[in-house]
């Protein structure tokens, strides 16, 4: 959910916001200090128990009704099987959703990935919550949840993902996220459901891992003629595109897209490699055809099968999510890649996320970004990936862990 720039960014209003950052902990949350989460006063306290903050409630005593918005304002249940509908929801975030620091771009999910995003197996309808204007019936604001199972340690923990977060920029600082946040979780609740994991790239009580983005150029002349990224010191244009170059086609024998046949195999890769992480997905085979069987201009996943045994030994995959480029004469959109899950347990990781960089170039994307978790960091380096000035938080409600993870330890990627 963070926005971020390839280059360091020393603007004064950065410079500020990263001091705020990181006196957030004495700043005052007065909705999040109501909330079952870690509270900054609890930070190092191990004497907490690990585990559920609150104890699940009986359904009985779950409130019933809406929580009450503003009189102008009305829920409405967003039905993303609808064409009409996921596009009003689609507007609303191509207008309104994460910008980076700077305002030079911001997220544009496209239609097909938030009609995946939202839609996995066991889905609530119920958890893709709309706010309407009663008169004009405008779409204003927006809050989804998905259901996952998310194993912390050893327990394997049902909850909800939450994402989409959003209100229109017109109606911002008005107290309405609370409002939201608190319908979504009665409606979690109402599935019996009382865990969730969510990002945000605000600092908020209390992130359970800091994430950083790394970005790999593919596109270097467009990169920086939009300010996504900035030419070296001593770099000149043509180097740079030296520096950048890529094989035209992947190296690796046995490198192929993954298809329907290949989920049984992928799951048990995936399931052994996510097993090491203290915080992972847990993927069965149904959750591995939804998220990662291949979609055009949503999610593409390729594999390695071994010429001689024909066994899948290797697993790569990201998602597509342009940026729109905000007044910029030349350009509209940034076309981004970003990693999502990887295995490696033959070819070498570089060389297997390599391989992803050459499809991804081939695909037209102008960067692959990636996140430090999992064993990221054996790759970013040497792939040439530099840090962005983006850091993703992770958050989980109503779960206390006794110390934050290290990025590392984390096997969950959020969309
Ligand atoms: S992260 C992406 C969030 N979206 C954007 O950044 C898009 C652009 N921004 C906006 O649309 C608005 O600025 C939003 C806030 C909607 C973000 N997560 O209404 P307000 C707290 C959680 O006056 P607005 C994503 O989607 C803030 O600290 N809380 O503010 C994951 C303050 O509380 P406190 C946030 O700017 C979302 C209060 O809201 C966030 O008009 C996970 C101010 O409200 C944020 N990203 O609207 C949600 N930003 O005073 C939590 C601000 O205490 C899910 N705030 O500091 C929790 C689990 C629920 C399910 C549980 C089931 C068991």
């Amino acid at each position: 959910e963070a926005n971020a720039l390839a280059v360091e960014d020393t603007s004064l209003e950065t410079i500020v916001r990263r001091f705020q950052d990181s006196m957030s902990v004495e700043k005052t949350h007065k909705f999040w200090e109501t909330q079952p989460v870690g509270q900054f006063k609890d930070i190092g306290d191990t004497s907490l128990p690990e585990g559920p903050i609150e104890p699940a409630t009986p359904l009985s005593e779950v409130k019933q009704e809406p929580y009450n918005l503003p009189a102008a304002y009305e829920w409405t249940t967003c039905d993303m099987k609808s064409d009409y509908i996921s596009s009003e929801v689609y507007n609303l975030l191509k207008n309104n959703y994460v910008e980076d620091d700077e305002n030079m771009f911001r997220f544009n999910y496209l239609k097909e990935f938030l009609t995946w995003a939202l839609r996995p197996p066991g889905y609530y309808q119920s958890w893709h919550i709309g706010v309407r204007a009663k008169t004009s019936k405008k779409l204003v604001a927006f809050i989804s949840g998905v259901p996952a199972r998310i194993r912390v340690r050893d327990d394997v923990v049902k909850m909800a993902e939450i994402n989409f977060l959003c209100v229109h920029k017109k109606l911002r600082s008005k107290r309405l996220a609370p409002v939201m946040i608190k319908e979504i979780t009665r409606r979690v609740h109402l599935e019996n459901i009382w865990q969730a994991a969510y990002t945000a790239g605000v600092v908020l009580p209390t992130p359970v891992a800091t994430c950083q983005y790394w970005h790999r150029t593919l596109n270097p002349k467009k990169l920086i003629d939009v300010g996504f990224s900035r030419l070296g010191p001593r770099m000149t244009m043509s180097r740079t595109i030296k520096l950048y170059k890529l094989p035209d086609v992947p190296v690796t024998p046995g490198f192929r897209k993954m298809e329907p046949c290949d989920v049984p195999a992928v799951t048990r890769l995936l399931r052994n490699y996510l097993s090491q992480f203290l915080v992972a997905t847990d993927f069965d085979e149904n959750d591995v055809e939804h998220w990662l069987l291949p979609r055009e201009d949503v999610v593409d996943s390729y594999l390695v099968e071994s010429p001689e045994t024909h066994d899948v030994t290797d697993f790569c995959s990201f998602y597509t999510l342009p940026s729109t480029i905000l007044g910029n004469p030349n350009y509209t959109t940034l076309k981004a890649a970003y990693s999502y899950y990887n295995v490696a347990t033959r070819t070498t990781f570089t060389q297997l996320m390599n391989d992803a960089l050459i499809i991804a170039k081939q695909k037209g994307f102008d960067v692959f970004n990636a996140l430090d978790v999992m064993h990221n960091e054996s790759f970013l380096k040497e792939l040439k990936f530099g840090p962005g000035d983006g850091q993703l938080h992770y958050y989980l409600y109503n779960y206390r862990l006794r110390n934050a993870l290290k990025p590392s330890e984390l096997g969950l990627v959020l969309l």
